[in-house]
């Protein structure tokens, strides 16, 4: 009996876990503009992705000169060195390192010329080889003139790559196939209004190898999701399963009026992504490394079980796994810095969303000369206050360096709130609270959170009252 127990255990076991189909290549891309990870941070990456069943890693990082701008220039041989222990550390986690070069600012196609950008490229690709790396990419993104078009030939570059792929082949034997990303890198760029693929994409699809590996970035650049229609209209037109370029974590795009590129912290969970024949995932995070880890870890989880993935409860496990005892410190935090929207980005999930719906009710009652119980959203700001208090004394410097800025716009903001509902509760504007306004409009250049909850609650509350 206790064998036949044990047998049926085991089944339903088996069962459930069958249900799980990772992503077969998952992982990071370093793909951001702005101040790219140190070399700890890297390696310290590595060890994170096996921690978190990740199994790979993309070094494209915009602004390494030599990775775009001066893509023919050799690395110097300290930095080759430092690129090899990377590969050391990667190889010992398990995870495949992608050496990613984008070329395109200005490489040659034809004639003369593009025998000689093939040699500056092969002569790149063979030091990093001797290091030990087996896989690399060659990204087109990001090719567009300031009015937004770009003059590139779908079926050159596809040639371009196919020709490297079989020279790789003939030269070295064991590498990987070649992973890409077109200059036309999410669905809604690659058709026209009527919903035809345009040329650049058409020749692009039809010229390249089949087992070349196409990462795209959904219907946007930064979008709130992919849902599974969309992503099989995405892979209809590459007539292959795509790989996917997500972009969150990232903030880079995040840039206020001082050109500070990083104001605002995506400290969400990964969310909306497809669950089925997804090739390959890569998140692309925040330069900020160590507060990249919250939803890295979450885009883990979904990249090993998309089916089953859970974005609040995967959330609030990793920021336990991650925090410790300053967990609920930093859920308060984070639940206030999640969302990035900008005119032509948006993703993830609403900041604080249960603020903004108190807040509003707030609002609209005293506007209408109600009374209103703020028991509950005076509770919120204390917490908030007191999360800000418990982070700063509390956090590693190495992780205070990434969001000290934001950690004191937060006790800023929470205590303008505080004050907001003073007033309210008076019917009376506080002179200090437009003075508190003031002061968290100072920061803002480096530090922006809660733009439709908490921060919005000091203005509404300033406008109300000042009509009152
Ligand atoms: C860049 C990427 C950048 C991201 C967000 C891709 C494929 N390329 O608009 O380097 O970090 O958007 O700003 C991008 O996403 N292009």
């Amino acid at each position: 009996m206790k064998k036949f127990l044990a047998a049926i255990f085991i089944l339903l076991l088996f069962s459930s876990t069958s249900f799980a189909h990772p992503i077969p290549l998952r992982g990071v891309v370093e793909g951001f503009y702005g101040t790219p990870w140190t070399n700890e941070q890297r390696a310290d990456l590595m060890s994170f992705c096996r921690q978190y069943n990740l199994n790979a890693y993309i070094y494209a990082p915009k602004d390494d000169p030599y990775h775009r701008e001066k893509w023919r220039t050799p690395y110097p041989s300290e930095k080759i060195s430092e690129l090899k222990n990377l590969v050391d550390a990667a190889k010992s986690n398990g995870v495949r390192f992608i050496f990613a070069i984008s070329p395109g600012l200005d490489l040659n196609y034809t004639g003369k010329k593009a025998d000689e950008d093939l040699k500056f490229l092969l002569r790149k690709i063979d030091a990093v080889y001797n290091i030990g790396v087996r896989n690399f990419a060659i990204f087109f993104d990001d090719l567009k003139d300031d009015k937004g078009n770009h003059h590139e030939d779908g079926k050159k570059q596809a040639k371009f790559l196919n020709n490297l792929q079989k020279k790789l082949g003939n030269i070295y034997g064991d590498v990987e196939p070649l992973m890409t990303v077109p200059t036309e890198y999410y669905r809604l760029d690659m058709i026209n209004g009527r919903g035809k693929v345009k040329p650049y994409t058409e020749d692009f699809a039809v010229t390249l190898n089949k087992n070349i590996v196409v990462l795209y970035t959904g219907d946007g650049v930064v979008c709130e999701g992919i849902s599974e229609q969309d992503f099989q209209a995405a892979c209809k037109i590459f007539n292959r399963d795509l790989g996917i370029w997500w972009n969150y974590p990232v903030n880079d795009y995040s840039i206020t009026e001082g050109g500070n590129r990083n104001a605002k912290l995506a400290l969400g969970a990964i969310e909306n992504l497809p669950t089925q024949n997804v090739q390959a995932i890569f998140f692309n995070p925040m330069s900020q490394y160590q507060l990249s880890k919250i939803s890295l870890a979450t885009g883990a989880e979904y990249a090993n079980a998309p089916e089953i993935y859970n974005a609040e409860i995967s959330w609030d496990k990793n920021i336990e796994r991650q925090y410790g005892r300053v967990a609920d410190a930093m859920k308060i935090f984070a639940l206030h810095s999640r969302h990035m929207e900008n005119s032509w980005a948006k993703v993830g999930a609403a900041d604080a969303p249960d603020f903004e719906n108190l807040a509003q009710l707030a609002i609209s009652l005293t506007g209408r000369n109600y009374s209103y119980d703020f028991s509950e959203l005076s509770k919120m700001v204390e917490d908030m206050e007191s999360a800000a208090d418990i982070l700063l004394k509390n956090l590693t410097p190495e992780y205070l360096k990434e969001c000290k800025p934001q950690l004191e716009q937060f006790k800023r903001i929470a205590q303008a709130d505080k004050l907001a509902i003073k007033s309210l509760q008076n019917k009376k504007l506080d002179p200090k609270l437009k003075n508190l306004r003031e002061e968290i409009a100072k920061y803002e250049n480096s530090a922006i959170l809660s733009e439709k909850a908490a921060l919005k609650f000091i203005d509404d509350t300033i406008n109300l009252l000042e009509k009152i």
